[in-house]
């Protein structure tokens, strides 16, 4: 085997000379990037083959886990280096023989670039692709707007370049984007697909033509795509660029994309993206536990089969654990095995999940009345009434027959587990484990240590949440911890703008114009302003009278509006439309009143900025009391628990302290 190396010494790229079809080799873990030592081997090695008479066709193949996953991320901050990726490509497509993409894991970004260029593709059924440059603030940047559309056709394209979708082989076969699935060697299948196309006229994607949509019709979809990106600039340049291509010769569609390409890559946004993307990997190694190995963990016991605790048997059942769920009686039994069942009903209608595929989740759900049958568990969690006596009896009792090394969590979401764990003999043993709801579908985790917890059982929290498919955050014991804490500032600030001028629809429009899924009344109307209200009225006794406290939430509770699932509470739901109720605007104007304020018009802007500077003014003191080890920590909270916009740059990058503490000034 012969190694083509960038600069004289072995590379990431081998070309081996097999005649007549040789292979290229790229091997540069852990995804296969296309760094710049890969693309200089790419480029010798494609050129080796071009003028070696023996080789009458080539496979590009990778070695390790995955096909090439994209462009080296980590680069992007600096000066670019030739070869660049585009050149590369096109020294690909251009090749004199058949280059055929032998393709297995992900080939993402630039991977599937290289793929989109070589005459074709194999892939193997679990092999998945896609271009998922606008979920770091691109676009893609070596042919994927221009070349993709000459594969799969623009209605396609469109919705794969500006979502950023991944598509599974099966998928990509039937656009088109792969050409074969293969039956079991891959590289031999690949091999033998490329010893077939020797001889045959090469098909060059970048040769096809794309037919042009409606003018109409484009530009309602351009439309579309920009309402969905919510202010987020590269889905929209994606979509302009794909649409070029039905009208561009491939060079200049590519010159576009490029030019496009590098002007994002230096965008705000996109480095607010890129730190996310990193940030999201950081979150999971926590300082000094990188050694601790976690404790083994297989079955899991439940105790509450409420919504949270049905959600969190569903997230471990989906995960491949042992779970037992149990109740206080037959019927909370009974209506918790409902719940789980119809959640796996609904994933089977709407084809997310096979039959069987449910009835196996099923069987790994126990129920049981009663806490005794726990006593195999490895991992108990509690997901009973937010209340700290029935915790701290709950353990108790659990402490009394649970076998030692068993780890007692609890989900609380806001209650002191220090005290939770001194009810017990082993508070080394506890730790919280604060699900985010829906469980079985919110990313986050918080993994709450208090000052006994071990290092071993918060490792193993991580763990955990590496096979749920969580991202994890440790953070420590505050009110609130980290999500909640700053939530309930954010609220605080959102009801101060209601006495002040603004109305709840005005509130909300402000925040999800500046990127947030929903605004914080609409939330509270999904989640029930019950809760919050039960919460207040317990700390009521404890709050601070100098604080200024609203209460137009308490009086919308005493009327009976708990939101969504009582037909009103900041908002009226006629047939599950919401609409603005005079009744609440009353409520807010009389609020104003009893506060001694006039009212003012408060513009989008201003709104925007109170809720930004009261999120990073409740994140800065929640670094300063040391909750969490670091800024990144809180940023994953609010991206992942409460849908902060990435691309905003978030909580706590320097760019916003920077905004916040500017804006404090004017
Ligand atoms: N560049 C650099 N490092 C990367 C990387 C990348 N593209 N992808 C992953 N890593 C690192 C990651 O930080 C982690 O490092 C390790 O690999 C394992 O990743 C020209 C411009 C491929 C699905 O957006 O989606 O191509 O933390 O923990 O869960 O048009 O990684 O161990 O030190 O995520 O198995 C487009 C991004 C780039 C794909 C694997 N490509 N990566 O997931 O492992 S832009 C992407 C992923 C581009 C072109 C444009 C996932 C994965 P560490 P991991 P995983």
């Amino acid at each position: 085997m012969t190694a083509i190396a960038s600069s004289g010494e072995a590379g990431p790229v081998r070309l081996i000379p097999t005649a007549p079809v040789a292979v290229i080799e790229i091997d540069n873990p852990p995804v296969n990037a296309t760094s710049q030592a890969v693309r200089a081997g790419l480029l010798t090695a494609i050129h080796e083959v071009d003028c070696n008479p023996q080789i009458e066709a080539v496979v590009i193949a990778c070695a390790g886990r995955t096909f090439v996953a994209g462009a080296d991320i980590r680069e992007f901050g600096q000066l670019p280096r030739e070869p660049h990726l585009p050149d590369v490509i096109d020294a690909i497509e251009a090749c004199s023989k058949p280059v055929v993409a032998a393709i297995h894991g992900t080939a993402l970004g630039g991977g599937c670039e290289i793929a989109l260029a070589c005459h074709a593709r194999v892939a193997e059924p679990g092999a998945s692709l896609g271009l998922p440059e606008v979920k770091l603030g691109l676009v893609p940047g070596a042919g994927g707007t221009q070349r993709l559309p000459r594969l799969v056709g623009l209605e396609a394209a469109l919705d794969l370049v500006t979502s950023g979708r991944i598509v599974k082989a099966a998928e990509a076969l039937r656009l088109g984007l792969v050409d074969r699935l293969s039956s079991g060697d891959l590289r031999q299948d690949a091999m033998d697909f490329a010893r077939e196309l020797t001889g045959q006229p090469l098909r060059r994607t970048g040769e096809r033509v794309v037919t042009a949509l409606d003018p109409q019709e484009a530009s309602a979809k351009v439309a579309e795509i920009r309402r969905k990106a919510r202010g987020a600039e590269a889905p929209a340049k994606a979509a302009e660029l794909v649409l070029s291509s039905a009208s561009l010769p491939l060079a200049d569609g590519m010159a576009r994309e490029r030019e496009t390409f590098l002007e994002l890559r230096s965008s705000e946004q996109s480095a607010a993206l890129r730190h996310a993307f990193f940030a999201e990997r950081e979150v999971t190694r926590l300082p000094g536990l990188d050694s601790v190995e976690p404790r083994s963990v297989q079955k899991i016991g439940i105790v509450g089969a409420g919504t949270m605790g049905s959600g969190i048997a569903i997230a471990f059942a989906d995960a491949g654990f042992d779970v037992k769920i149990v109740e206080t009686s037959e019927q909370a039994l009974a209506a918790g095995q409902a719940r789980i069942a119809d959640v796996y009903d609904k994933q089977v209608a709407s084809g997310r999940l096979t039959a069987a595929a449910k009835d196996e989740r099923l069987r790994a759900i126990e129920y049981a009345v009663g806490t005794s049958s726990l006593s195999d568990r490895d991992l108990v969690i509690e997901a009973v009434f937010e209340d700290l006596e029935v915790k701290r009896a709950l353990f108790r009792d659990l402490d009394a027959f649970l076998p030692p090394g068993t780890i007692l969590a609890t989900n609380t979401s806001y209650l002191d587990i220090s005290l939770i764990a001194a009810a017990t003999s082993r508070p080394a043993d506890v730790v919280g484990l604060h699900f985010f709801s829906p469980a079985n579908v919110m990313k986050l985790l918080e993994v709450v240590r208090t000052e006994t917890t071990a290092d071993d059982v918060v490792a193993t929290g991580l763990s955990l949440a590496k096979r749920l498919r969580k991202i994890p955050v440790v953070c420590r014991v505050c009110d609130g911890f980290v999500g909640n804490r700053i939530l309930s500032r954010y609220r605080q600030q959102a009801e101060y703008l209601l006495e002040e001028g603004a109305l709840p629809h005005e509130v909300d429009a402000a925040l999800e114009a500046f990127g947030f899924p929903m605004g914080p009344f609409a939330v509270s109307d999904l989640a029930g302003l019950d809760i919050a209200w039960a919460r207040r009225k317990r700390l009521a006794p404890t709050r601070d009278p100098r604080e200024r406290y609203v209460d137009i939430a308490d009086r919308l509770c005493e009327a009976g509006r708990f939101g969504r699932k009582t037909g009103a509470g900041w908002y009226r739901y006629e047939g599950g439309k919401r609409e603005v109720d005079p009744f609440v605007t009353a409520l807010v104007e009389e609020a104003s009143k009893r506060r001694g304020l006039t009212r003012r018009q408060i513009s989008a802007e201003e709104i925007q900025s109170r809720i930004r500077a009261a999120i990073v003014n409740e994140a800065c003191k929640i670094l300063d009391e040391r909750i969490v080890e670091r800024p990144l920590d809180v940023d994953v909270v609010m991206m992942h628990g409460y849908g902060y916009p990435a691309w905003r740059a978030v909580p706590c990058s320097k760019r916003t302290v920077w905004d916040c503490s500017r804006s404090s000034r004017r």
